[in-house]
C-alpha cells in the first residue's frame, strides 16, 4: 500500500476545540489538556481527520465555526452530537464515576450504577458510525482514551477491515482494583478487537495482561517476551505495547526561547524579587493531588522558617468538570487552604501563594516554566503527566529543580533527574521542597541536563 493514501483519523471523547457563547454568539478556541497537546502536533503536521464530541448539546449550525477551526488547524473536524441524557450517563456516568477514579486506583470514589453501562456502549456505538460514515478502510483509525474501549467492537461490523489502535492515556490499575468493575469482561472483550492497544508505562502494560489472564471467563493466553505482548483469546489477537508519550519538545523549547516569552519570563520573575518560585500547574482534579501540595507546602513553611518571604508557590487551576460536584468541593478545598496558608504565614509584601483559577494561553503558561525555580507535581495517580516534560523542555538555562511524584508514569523516565516524593508523605514532600530550594546550582544543572 502506498503510504501516501494512509489518513490518519484520531478519535477522541472531545475534539481539541473549546465553543462557548458569548452573549448570543458562539465562539471558538483551542481545546486543552494533556491529549490535545500531545496529539495536535502529529496532525498539524500529517493532516488527517479527528472525530469527537463538541463539548455541548445545545443545538445551532456549529458548520461556520468549524471551518474556521479546520482551517487553523490543518486538518479535518468531524462532530459527534451527543444528548444530554448521553453526555450524563455516559460521560459524567460511565467514564467519570467510573472508569476515571477505578483506572487511577480510587475505587472508593466510585459509582457503579448499572444504567450508566448501556449508555456507555452506545455513546461508543455512536462514536463507531460517525467514524465509518468519514473514513474508508484504507485510513488508520487511532482511538484515544477510556471513554472510548468499545469503538472497534461496533467499528468492525460497520468496516470489517478497518485497522484500529488504542492508546490509553490515563493508569491500568493493578488486577485486584480493575477486578471491582462489574463490566470487566465487556471493557476486554472490547479492547480484544484493537489491532494495537498502546499504555504508557511497562506497569500499566503489566496490570493490563494481568486483567486478561485473571478475568474469568476470558483466561487470555498471553506470549510475546520482552517489549510488546501479545494477547489471543478465541480467534482475536491484539498487540499490547509501551508507547510513553510525549510533547514536541523542539517546538516547546523554541516557544520557550521566544522575544515574547523571554519578556514575559523577565516580568513575571520581577513580581517576586529576591524569591524562588515553585509553580504548581494542573486541572481542577482529585488526580492531581492539589490539597496535599498545599498541605505540604504549608509544612515546609512551618518546618523551615528561614523560607519564609524568600519562596513563593504559584498555582494555576484549570477548570475542569465544573458541573461535578466533587469537584466543586475539591476547588472549595484548595481555595481553603490557600487561604489559611497565606492568613498563617502572609505578612505586607509577602503572599506565600499566588492563586490563579484559569487557563492560560500557551506563550504565557511557557514564561511561568521558564521563570519557576521549582516545578511541584504531587499527582496521587497520572498517567504520564505532561507538565513535567513542558517544564524540563522550557528549562532552557538549566537552572531549575523538578519535584515529581512517583505515581506519575513520567517518573519511569525522569527517575534520576527529578526528586521523587509520595505525595501521602506530605512532611516528605515539604524535605524536597527544601531540599531543592537549598541545591546549588551546578546540582541543579546535573540534574536538569539529565531530564533534558
Ligand atoms: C491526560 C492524563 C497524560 C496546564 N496548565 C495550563 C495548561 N496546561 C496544560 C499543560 C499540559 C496539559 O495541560 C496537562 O497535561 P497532563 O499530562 O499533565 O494532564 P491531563 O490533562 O490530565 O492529561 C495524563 C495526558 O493525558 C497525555 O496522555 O499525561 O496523565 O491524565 O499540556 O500544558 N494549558 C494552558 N493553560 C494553562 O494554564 N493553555
Amino acid at each position: 500500500m502506498n503510504m501516501d493514501d494512509i489518513r490518519l483519523v484520531v478519535v477522541s471523547n472531545r475534539l481539541p476545540i473549546r465553543i462557548n457563547r458569548i452573549d448570543e454568539k458562539w465562539h471558538v478556541s483551542p481545546g486543552g489538556g494533556g491529549l490535545v497537546a500531545a496529539l495536535n502536533p502529529i496532525l498539524n503536521k500529517h493532516g488527517g481527520s479527528w472525530v469527537g464530541w463538541l463539548g455541548t448539546t445545545e443545538e445551532g449550525d456549529f458548520s461556520p465555526l468549524l471551518k474556521q477551526a479546520e482551517n487553523e488547524a490543518g486538518y479535518h473536524l468531524n462532530p459527534v452530537f451527543l444528548t444530554e441524557e448521553e453526555v450524563q450517563n455516559y460521560y459524567f456516568g460511565f467514564s467519570n464515576e467510573i472508569l476515571w477514579p477505578l483506572f487511577h486506583s480510587l475505587e472508593t470514589r466510585c459509582n457503579f450504577k448499572p444504567e450508566y453501562w448501556k449508555a456507555y456502549s452506545d455513546v461508543n456505538q455512536k462514536f463507531a458510525e460517525k467514524i465509518a460514515e468519514n473514513c474508508t478502510e484504507k485510513d488508520y483509525i487511532w482511538v484515544q482514551d477510556y471513554q472510548l474501549m468499545e469503538v472497534a467492537l461496533h467499528l468492525k461490523k460497520l468496516k470489517p477491515n478497518c485497522r484500529t489502535g488504542f492508546f490509553l492515556h490515563i493508569p491500568f490499575p493493578p488486577p485486584d482494583i480493575f477486578l471491582k468493575l462489574p463490566w470487566r469482561t465487556e471493557i476486554l472483550k472490547g479492547l480484544m478487537e484493537y489491532d494495537t492497544i498502546g499504555v504508557h508505562t511497562a506497569n500499566d502494560q503489566r496490570n493490563l495482561i494481568e486483567a486478561f489472564r485473571r478475568t474469568r471467563p476470558l483466561s487470555a493466553k498471553i506470549s510475546g517476551t520482552n517489549g510488546t505482548k501479545i494477547v489471543s483469546l478465541q480467534n482475536r489477537t491484539v498487540k499490547v505495547g509501551v508507547f510513553p508519550i510525549s510533547i514536541d519538545y523542539q517546538a516547546f523549547s523554541t516557544l520557550a526561547a521566544s522575544p515574547l516569552v523571554e519578556e514575559r519570563t523577565v516580568a513575571f520573575h520581577n513580581e517576586f524579587p529576591n524569591q524562588q518560585i515553585v509553580l504548581g500547574t494542573d486541572r481542577l482534579d482529585y488526580t492531581k493531588g492539589i490539597p496535599e501540595r498545599i498541605l505540604a507546602f504549608s509544612n515546609a513553611l512551618e518546618r523551615y522558617p528561614e523560607m519564609r518571604e524568600k519562596i513563593t508557590l504559584v498555582q494555576v487551576l484549570v477548570p475542569s468538570r465544573i458541573q461535578v460536584p466533587q469537584y466543586i468541593e475539591l476547588k472549595t478545598e484548595v481555595e481553603r487552604l490557600i487561604g489559611e496558608t497565606n492568613g498563617k504565614f502572609g505578612v505586607p509584601g509577602w503572599t506565600p501563594i499566588q492563586y490563579y483559577y484559569r487557563n492560560l494561553p500557551h506563550d504565557q503558561l511557557a514564561a511561568y516554566y521558564r521563570a519557576a525555580d521549582i516545578a511541584l507535581i504531587t499527582s496521587l495517580r497520572d498517567g504520564m503527566n505532561l507538565v513535567a516534560k513542558e517544564y524540563v523542555a522550557a528549562n532552557l538555562e538549566e537552572r531549575g529543580v523538578l519535584i515529581l511524584s512517583e505515581f506519575t508514569g513520567a517518573a519511569a523516565e525522569f527517575g534520576k533527574g527529578a526528586i521523587l516524593i509520595n505525595p501521602y508523605d506530605i512532611e516528605g514532600t515539604a524535605d524536597a521542597i527544601y531540599q531543592a530550594y537549598k541545591m546549588s546550582n551546578e546540582e541543579k544543572r546535573r540534574r536538569m541536563h539529565l531530564l533534558r
